[in-house]
């Protein structure tokens, strides 16, 4: 009985570094929750591979982890803790609301053992030190009161403000995102009254308060960053004063072996924070519009999804400027599917393009349009899990070979007749490109109309002319294929690519 799972899902764990030497990493792993246990797996093939489980009696301490001011290298961004002896686990739900859930269930299971901590620390333990409170020993006290019940409230959607309550209370929005917190004044007994939000910082007026939270977390979750209704934002931040969220310091990079080059420049694998993987991308100067593109860069940090190649930050107080974004291992599509031509059956094929059009899904659900969706702008990670990359990045390109129509490196294969004739871009177009991916895919890495040139393509597609059908490909994918290539009809990602659904039944 006791073994009926509570909860289940994919989340990511950092290694525990049980040991001196443990590596730090971050792994995929399905974790269940159950009476018991929490128990987590590596999944491979579809298969599960348990890998690691905690004890319930053992835990001493469940919350979410307050990390707004800490750059966290993995997709998922909501951590929470789970410290059971003097071993922290910190987990990475996708969503808050994932987050939430497993906080609250889990605290609900451990609520009746004798062992919960009195004191926590609600920041991360990070290069020999906590981020909370600088103490530098692992094992030292926690540095605020844990409260197993009392500070759940936390990730939950906020209570609406009393009515007539609303002078003493504040409003904000968290990491400029979606979501609100509203915290009440606190007044002092005493006379004068005195002002607060967090019992230690005592002010005698609320604009004194206020000017102080703007600047300083001190207790809250985060310290108040956009107050709610005003839109306009703090511009960046300059060198040298303190570093915007999207920007990266680039003293806390160390630059490895390169990885390649792209249209902006040399890709290099680097470490940030002497720890982390990361794919450094060095922009050559005068390759790219850089204001504009480090505008959107602040939108692209905030897309993210299994199936779409992290954008970590940028460092622009320097030339050149740099792209920070998650390192994949195994390089891209292209060459994947061309070094392993002859060992990928069908499902695996199959697959490639399942996880290519969730990301597409996705950047399409956020009204992003990708623009040279093509094997080579993908990547695969060591787990085989295939991202979508280079996001929306030829607007920001300078050289007008690449985004003419009639340039030479313009990606006339993979567009759409309204792409090649007016330049008309749209989550549409996006979909013929995915079916010339997933013609890549099924020929194993073969060049669109090998025989043709970019000027004849350009007839023979708009007299009707399309791609054959790969060998490779049964007759219902080819057909997903050219239900992409139909000019008229082109549906929505989300609608003709039902194709993530119909992909995702192909996969059983
Ligand atoms: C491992 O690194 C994995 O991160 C393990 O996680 C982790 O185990 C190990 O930490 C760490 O050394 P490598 O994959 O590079 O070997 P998982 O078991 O999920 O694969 P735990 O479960 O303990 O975090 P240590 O502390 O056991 O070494
Ligand atoms: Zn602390």
């Amino acid at each position: 009985m006791s073994l009926t799972p509570i909860l289940e899902e994919t989340l990511i764990k950092r290694s525990q570094q049980k040991k001196r030497t443990s590596p730090l990493n971050y792994k995929e792993r399905v974790f269940v929750l159950t009476k018991s246990k929490l128990t987590y797996y590596e999944l491979r093939a579809e298969k599960r591979f348990r890998k690691g489980s905690v004890d319930l009696q053992r835990i001493r301490c469940v919350e979410i982890v307050k990390s707004s001011t800490t750059i966290i290298p993995c997709q998922n961004k909501y951590p929470f803790q789970v410290v059971h002896d003097s071993i922290m686990l910190y987990i990475f739900a996708p969503s808050n609301e994932s987050r939430s859930v497993w906080v609250q269930n889990l605290k609900e299971e451990i609520r009746n053992n004798v062992q919960i901590a009195a004191k926590f620390h609600p920041q991360f333990w990070q290069e020999g030190e906590w981020l909370c409170c600088g103490q530098v020993d692992k094992l030292a006290p926690g540095c605020e009161g844990y409260n197993l019940f009392g500070d759940s409230k936390i990730s939950r959607k906020p209570l609406p403000p009393v009515p007539g309550d609303e002078s003493s209370t504040v409003s904000f929005c968290l990491d400029g995102a979606a979501t609100v917190r509203h915290y009440q004044i606190k007044e002092t007994n005493g006379s004068p009254k005195q002002f607060y939000l967090a019992e230690k910082y005592i002010f005698n007026s609320i604009p004194e308060l206020i000017e102080y939270h703007k600047h300083n977390a001190a207790g809250l979750v985060s310290r108040l960053r956009h107050p709610v209704g005003d839109q306009t934002r703090e511009a960046p931040k300059t060198a040298g004063f303190s570093y915007d969220k999207w920007e990266i310091n680039p003293s806390e990079l160390t630059f490895m072996k390169e990885l390649g080059s792209g249209q902006f420049g040399v890709v290099r694998l680097g470490k940030w924070r002497a720890q982390h993987k990361v794919a450094i991308k060095t922009i050559r100067q005068g390759a790219m519009s850089e204001d504009d593109f480090i505008e959107e860069a602040k939108i692209m940090m905030n897309l993210s999804h299994r199936n779409l190649v992290q954008l970590y930050g940028v460092c622009t107080q320097q030339k050149p400027i740099y792209l920070v974004t998650e390192f994949m291992e195994l390089g891209c599509l292209l060459n994947y599917l061309r070094q392993r031509r002859g060992t990928l059956g069908s499902q695996d094929l199959l697959g490639i393009c399942h996880d290519v059009s969730q990301g597409m899904q996705h950047l399409e659900q956020n009204g992003f349009i990708h623009r040279d969706l093509a094997a080579r702008n993908c990547l695969v990670n060591s787990s085989l899990v295939v991202k979508v990359s280079d996001f929306g990045m030829t607007r920001y390109v300078l050289d007008d070979q690449y985004w003419s129509s009639s340039g030479a490196k313009f990606p006339v294969k993979w567009s759409a007749p309204e792409v090649f004739n007016f330049c008309k871009y749209s989550s549409k177009s996006d979909v013929w490109s995915f079916g010339v991916l997933m013609w890549e895919v099924f020929t194993e890495g073969k060049m669109p109309f090998e025989h043709n040139q970019n000027h004849e393509v350009v007839m023979m597609v708009t007299q009707g002319h399309r791609l054959y059908r790969p060998q490779k490909a049964a007759p219902h994918i080819y057909s997903v294929m050219k239900t992409c290539w139909m000019e008229v009809t082109a549906e929505s990602f989300t609608a003709s690519l039902t194709l993530g659904a119909g992909v995702a039944s192909e996969l059983g």
